[in-house]
């Protein structure tokens, strides 16, 4: 059995590749302008037909979105049977696929990969597909349709959701009828399923106040607000911001999760009343952060880093109480965690943490590797895995006090609150406010447990941001040459100074952090950081201001 290499050839001629354009399998799949990727969409849905192909006929997903980039660009990733990102052995196939030159060229790399996989291509293929709210989207989505008919694909529709619902829908549909059945792949079988496990943790306790969340005029505005109906109950009282979606231009502009932790400010539309609880996701919904303004006007945010010393002391706290040994919580992050987090997480709550480089799928894999893994990115995206050892452990525990049955029926209870396909705005929001429902706390009172190092992200536009290579969890640089030395040079000047640079895998540009004892000094410590990588290889635009 092979391919109709035909077919594919006349539905390859339809959607031609940009000849000048290479195209990467980056951070969290192909990213660029939505325009371009007309062709790239249309190959990953072949691709995706390979993969389901060599897991036995198991669904896989495509979501096309570009999160939290500008409405311009678009993107597309493929997504695992289990809902976990894709497999990183088979992103080289999919820049191969997405570079080939010719259809003719594109039918030889997909029988390669058939062979080199040794794919039995008589399996029928099965895709969950899905996109965000972007302008591209409909483009894309008739790309990709052409690349399922192509290779005679049964695919599922479904429509416009956020990027983690996608990935929840990939795992519902593949433990269908199994002992590890995740749920309903439909929107109210997800808005069921996390809402009332929500309500479970919460009925009895007091009613917290009413969350105002920015939903970035993205798909987690129509999306959260479905889940707030399905909830239906005081313990979820919100108040939806930045909504438009039809709107061209607005998506992620002025607000959104990343506008938010970036320039630690309140987004557009949203003025802060001391004592009120604010929230933002990203355009799909994949990343969550909190904030607050003081009685002084001054802005306090609660990023992926508090998340995670959240939930990781509430889990820490309940395993103690349910009084199960050998059971360890343990917290993955990235070298963009304040440093003082990362003290507070191994000094005060004793618990093992781990770097791991920038993406969610490479926390997730460290995740997998401890008892209950708690993972998040600064940038408030993350989720908390499971492994198995901790779910028979918990199944195992015979509870002889009524607070330890209670701590038990919490921790299955959270399991199922948790979305542990992957890092999910919603899904998380509803996990943050249960733990400050149960505790009683003001966002202020959860912002107590440590107090941030000033901290400074920035972007230089350079060249190519393909020259820089990095090692170390991507905090050091091996290229270009001389780099690093300069960067360690200037790091030396500020007490408690740290500071890396890496290419981005999602937007072209190259990321600059900075965090040192005072703000003043982290400013000029990033400025001037930023300033060596515009000098040395090759900026772009404005030089990055000097901070004075
Ligand atoms: C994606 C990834 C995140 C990553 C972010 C930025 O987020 O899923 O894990 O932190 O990109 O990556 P980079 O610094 O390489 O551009 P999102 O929310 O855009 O999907």
């Amino acid at each position: 059995m092979s391919f109709d290499a035909e077919k594919i050839i006349e539905y390859s001629n339809k959607n031609p590749k940009p000849a000048s354009t290479t195209f990467a399998y980056g951070t969290a799949g192909f990213r660029t302008v939505g325009d371009t990727l007309g062709s790239t969409v249309f190959r990953c849905g072949l691709l995706a037909a390979l993969r389901s192909q060599s897991k036995n006929g198991q669904v896989i997903g495509v979501m096309i979105t570009a999160s939290h980039n500008h409405e311009r660009d678009n993107g597309v990733k493929l997504v695992d049977p289990m809902g976990e990102m894709l497999q990183q052995s088979w992103e080289a196939y999919c820049t191969d696929v997405a570079n080939a030159q010719t259809s003719e060229e594109l039918v030889e790399t997909l029988s390669h990969i058939a062979q080199e996989e040794r794919i039995d291509l008589t399996i029928k293929p099965r895709v969950a597909y899905a996109r965000d709210t972007r302008p591209s989207g409909p483009m894309l989505q008739a790309a990709l349709e052409d690349g399922l008919a192509a290779l005679d694909v049964e695919a599922s529709n479904f429509g416009i959701v956020t990027t983690p619902q996608l990935h929840y829908f990939v795992r519902c549909l593949n433990t269908q009828g199994t002992a590890a059945s995740y749920g309903e792949p439909t929107e109210a079988g997800y808005n069921a399923k996390y809402g009332q496990a929500f309500l479970r943790l919460v009925s009895g306790r007091e009613t917290p106040s009413k969350l105002f969340i920015d939903a970035a005029n993205g798909v987690g505005a129509p999306q959260v607000l479905k889940l707030a109906q399905a909830i239906n109950s005081p313990y979820f009282d919100i108040e939806v911001r930045n909504s438009d979606t039809q709107t061209l231009g607005k998506l992620n502009i002025g607000c959104g999760a990343d506008h938010v932790k970036s320039n630690q400010r309140p987004p557009a539309g949203v003025s802060l009343v001391p004592g009120s609880r604010y929230c933002s996701f990203d355009g799909d919904a994949d990343r969550l952060v909190y904030y607050y303004g003081d009685e002084h006007g001054a802005f306090h945010l609660l990023d992926g880093d508090k998340i995670s010393t959240l939930v990781a002391t509430y889990l820490r706290d309940l395993v103690a109480t349910a009084g199960i040994e050998d059971l360890q919580v343990g917290v993955v992050q990235t070298a963009y965690a304040n440093g003082n987090s990362t003290s507070y997480i191994k000094d005060t709550l004793k618990l093992p943490t781990v770097f791991a480089k920038t993406g969610v799928k490479h926390l997730h894999h460290e995740a997998e590797k401890m008892n209950i893994g708690v993972y998040f990115e600064a940038n408030g995206h993350g989720t908390v895995l499971f492994n198995p050892s901790a779910v028979a452990k918990l199944r195992a525990v015979v509870p002889e006090t009524p607070a330890q049955a209670d701590a038990v029926e919490r921790l299955w209870a959270l399991r199922d609150l948790i979305n542990e396909s992957v890092g999910d705005a919603m899904s998380d929001m509803l996990l943050v406010e249960t733990i400050l429902i149960c505790k009683g706390w003001t966002l202020a009172q959860w912002n107590e447990a440590y107090t941030d190092l000033p901290s400074r992200l920035l972007k230089v536009v350079v060249n190519d941001r393909t020259i820089f290579k990095t090692t170390n969890a991507e905090q050091t640089l091996t290229a270009p040459h001389g780099l690093q030395d300069i960067v360690d040079s200037l790091v030396a000047k500020f007490p408690r100074g740290r500071s890396f640079v890496r290419p981005s895998g999602t937007e072209d540009a190259v990321r600059v952090y900075a965090e040192a004892a005072t703000r003043r000094d982290c400013d000029q410590l990033a400025y001037a950081v930023a300033g060596a990588v515009f000098d040395k290889a090759g900026g772009r635009g404005e030089r990055p201001a000097e901070f004075l």
